[in-house]
């Protein structure tokens, strides 16, 4: 069963949205990944929250770039969280999908990451962290995991200052 479900809007997006999947694998996180788009395939879209949720999904992650209401489409057929990553286009960088992500009215939130691959990061980082409030094993995975990232920005601090 898939704690996390991953929606893409387009097959494009996929290696922006990649670093998601490793970062949940790394922490032992069960995820489903697919493609569907709000606008080309709206009741797939919805056919899949619905599926996802009866299957046990806790989380949603939605990608897409341009006018990108991927997230907010989701975000208007369930109460679960959700995650939005802004994917950018060459047009306007962006821009747009940060602003179509992250403009959403009020009792529809989606938790809306930085752009492409950072954000499709900590998207991921943000579903553990949501998962670990009743998971005391997974929560300390992610203390672990920090106490590694401070590590080795500590490491590096001490390689430069000699
Ligand atoms: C969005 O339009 C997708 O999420 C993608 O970022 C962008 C371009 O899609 P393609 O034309 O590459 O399918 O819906």
């Amino acid at each position: 069963m898939a704690k996390v479900v991953i929606l893409m809007g387009s097959q494009s997006d996929e290696d922006k949205v990649s670093p998601c999947v490793e970062v949940l694998k790394s922490l032992g996180i069960s995820c489903f990944i697919t493609v569907s788009s709000a606008h080309r395939t709206p009741e797939r879209t919805e056919k899949l929250v619905a599926d996802s949720e009866a299957a046990g999904a806790q989380v949603f992650i939605c990608a897409a770039g341009m006018a990108a209401h991927l997230a907010g489409a989701v975000a208007a057929r369930t109460t679960r969280p959700v995650i939005g990553i802004p994917v950018s286009s060459v047009a306007l960088g962006g821009m747009d999908a940060l602003l179509a992500t992250v403009q959403m009215p009020p009792g529809f939130p989606v938790a809306t990451v930085a752009l492409d691959k950072a954000g499709a990061r900590n998207a991921a980082w943000l579903a553990a962290q949501i998962l670990a409030l009743s998971d005391p094993a997974l929560a300390s995975k992610i203390d672990a995991a920090r106490a590694k990232m401070r590590a080795d920005v500590e490491k590096s601090g001490e390689e430069i200052s000699r």
